[in-house]
């Protein structure tokens, strides 16, 4: 069995200096970590030795490596096709120097959105990659907008996963209390939350059936609402009027259900790992690390110490992700 960590992030030098320029508007506080010599920065671009070493401590055999947010779907749209190009080509170039541990997820400038459909089909069909890294936000918009549309259907016809990873929320109402809200503990995930609800409510979903989306960190909170987003669907009082909740071929909780999968992430509760394996089951959890702002060796004991036959490690280590086309 092969345990294949589908969260684990890069960075090149050219891309951590292009977010402390002018070309990306973030706040401060959300780049603060990313000083040219800080660890996080260092453990990002080691696409070498340290990152196998970390992976081998760990137990973790394959690392499908995404590029590091803040988002590049953020950047100057044509600036951001340039940057998420040479970034594609980097990431390919390390996972043919170790193909037996490394694979990759493309970085796309969806802003840009007909030569991002252009760069995803090269990213798979060319560089072998096995999905989409794409942002809870692009800075001014969402994944589920139409516009967008064409890099969904693309996903669907490449028969890859789109991983909706999180990224500064662009809610104004987070913004005020810094990165001790904002950031990753709970506005990163509760905005991709809301993205995955677009995608669903929006009827997207409906548009793009086969379409599987991968979210970090035990689904950002979804697998506890399998039922409560049900209930404009299944209350009376609501149901039969379109103007209070879009009308849908199934009920919200079915998309989560068979569209949604999630990763280990960043969350080492026993109460959050039991509650999304009863609500998805492990045909629907895959491996994911969020190396290095997490660590690997962590997310491995977590996981070791929770219950899981043999075959439900074998899932979630390996077969779940077999499901979505990532053969190792
Ligand atoms: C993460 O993936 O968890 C993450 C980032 C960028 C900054 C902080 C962070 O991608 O935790
Ligand atoms: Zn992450």
């Amino acid at each position: 069995m092969a345990r294949i960590d589908f969260e684990n992030h890069f960075a090149t030098t050219e891309w951590l200096a292009a977010i402390h320029s002018d070309a990306l508007e973030v706040p401060e506080w959300s780049i603060a970590m990313f000083t040219p010599d800080s660890p996080v920065s260092a453990a990002l671009v080691d696409l070498g030795e340290g990152r196998i070493k970390a992976m081998d401590e760990a137990g973790i055999d394959v690392a499908i490596l995404s590029l590091s947010a803040p988002a590049i779907e953020r950047f100057e749209p044509l600036a951001g096709t340039k940057l998420a190009r040479r970034t594609n080509d980097a990431l390919a170039e390390a996972v043919a120097k170790y193909p037996d541990r490394f694979l990759g997820f493309a970085a796309l400038a969806a802003r840009d959105t007909e030569a991002a459909v252009e760069e995803f089909e090269r990213c798979v069909k060319e560089l072998g990659f096995v999905g989409w890294n794409t942002h809870s936000n692009f800075g001014d918009s969402y994944l589920d907008e139409k516009r967008y549309w064409p890099l969904l259907a693309k996903a669907e016809e490449l028969r890859v996963p789109i991983y909706i990873h999180p990224d500064n929320p662009i809610i104004p109402q987070f913004l005020p209390y810094g990165w001790g809200l904002a950031g990753p503990s709970f506005g990163y995930g509760a905005e991709t939350a809301l993205v995955m609800m677009r995608l669903i409510i929006g009827g997207v979903l409906d548009e793009f059936p086969n379409l599987k989306i991968i979210l970090g960190h035990y689904g950002e909170g979804l697998p506890f609402m399998m039922d409560r987003v049900n209930r404009p669907y299944v209350q009376g009082h609501v149901r039969p009027n379109p103007s209070m909740a879009p009308t849908l071929k199934r009920a919200p909780a079915d998309y989560l259900r068979d569209n949604m999968i999630v990763t280990t992430s960043g969350n080492y509760s026993t109460d959050a790992f039991v509650c999304t394996k009863n609500a998805l089951g492990f045909g629907r959890m895959v491996l994911g690390s969020d190396y290095p702002y997490e660590s690997m060796t962590t997310c491995m004991e977590f996981l070791r110490s929770q219950s899981m036959s043999p075959s439900e490690q074998e899932q979630l280590y390996q077969t779940t992700g077999s499901t979505l086309g990532v053969k190792v």
